[in-house]
């Protein structure tokens, strides 16, 4: 293989140290918009989005509100982000909410990013700090920080475990383009936590503190099609 997967993302289930993210100014946002992980694929399918729901402070869908994510320069090289160039970071998606108050993001690459999950609107049990997670802005205020989940969560082609922190931190060069893609090892690395129900950040595609079906019908297209994208130079 020509092309690295080196600079795949943080398996970082393993704790380089726990903090509880502090709270995000959500001053101008209702208590019930709702901000899940940043889920990513290598070929989105419909399924595969990220949905941001944002609610005014009367708790009423916002329309027009311009959602940005901010994938910091952290995540940016660790993770693979496909259809642009590697050395492009960070990188800033941004959709405007619809009637609904509704943002759909389809974000092409894969990796995971981030051990903690969604408590209302507060990512908790991080152990990454708040800057190297996504950054989620409404009309340029940040509201929420978030991890990011795929079906491609396994670096290694071979049946080898999940890097540690340090290995990664240590494989993620800056000079040359991932290749992001969903094989088997992926499909073996989901099937046992959503089989047992035991959490597994990775797993916990929606990031709601549950691993279940739900999660496994956001990346069951990806794991039949077997998808591949790469970023470019
Ligand atoms: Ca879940």
């Amino acid at each position: 293989m020509s092309v690295t997967r080196s600079r795949r993302a943080l398996r970082s289930v393993l704790a380089l140290f726990i903090l509880i993210v502090p709270a995000v100014s959500t001053a101008g946002i209702g208590t019930q918009s709702k901000i899940p992980a940043i889920l990513i694929a290598p070929l989105p399918k419909l399924s595969e989005k990220t949905e941001i729901y944002i609610a005014t402070e009367q708790n009423v869908p916002w329309s027009g509100a311009i959602v940005s994510l901010v994938f910091p320069p952290e995540a940016c090289d660790l993770l693979i982000l496909c259809g642009s160039s590697y050395t492009n970071c960070p990188k800033t998606f941004t959709d405007t909410t619809d009637a609904s108050g509704k943002a759909t993001f389809y974000i092409l690459g894969g990796g995971c990013w981030g051990s903690g999950y969604d408590s209302t609107l507060t990512w908790v049990h991080e152990s990454l700090p708040p800057s190297y997670l996504v950054q989620v802005l409404v009309n340029n205020q940040l509201v929420a920080v978030r991890g990011v989940r795929s079906a491609d969560a396994v670096y290694n082609i071979q049946a080898g475990p999940l890097l540690t922190a340090s290995q990664l931190w240590r494989s993620s060069p800056k000079d040359c383009p991932g290749w992001a893609a969903v094989e088997l090892n992926d499909i073996l690395f989901h099937t046992n936590p959503i089989k047992s129900g035991i959490f597994s950040p990775c797993t916990d595609i929606n990031g709601d503190h549950v691993v279940d079906i739900t999660d496994a019908l956001l990346i069951t297209p990806a794991c039949k099609s077997g998808e591949h994208c790469t970023e470019t130079n």
